[in-house]
């Protein structure tokens, strides 16, 4: 199993924890041990996971919410 990292996320269209929760649950479907810290205010979601960054982003993006490695 690949080593947990840091990976850190610019999400573009999160307004409310509604979508803090959305997000997290996405990136959760992913990796189900995935750790994720949002920040509302600035659009940057850490996520501490194994998973792949790019397969992150495109799920993220997906749900609605463009994503982008920062
Ligand atoms: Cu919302």
């Amino acid at each position: 199993m690949a080593t947990s990292e840091t990976i850190r996320f610019r999400v573009e269209g999160m307004t409310c924890g509604g979508c803090a929760a959305a997000v997290t649950k996405v990136v959760q479907r992913q990796d189900p041990g995935a750790e994720v810290a949002i920040d509302l205010a600035t659009g940057m979601v850490d996520v501490r996971s194994a998973a792949d960054a790019a397969t992150l982003a495109a799920a993220i993006t997906k749900a609605g919410y463009p994503a982008a490695r920062a």
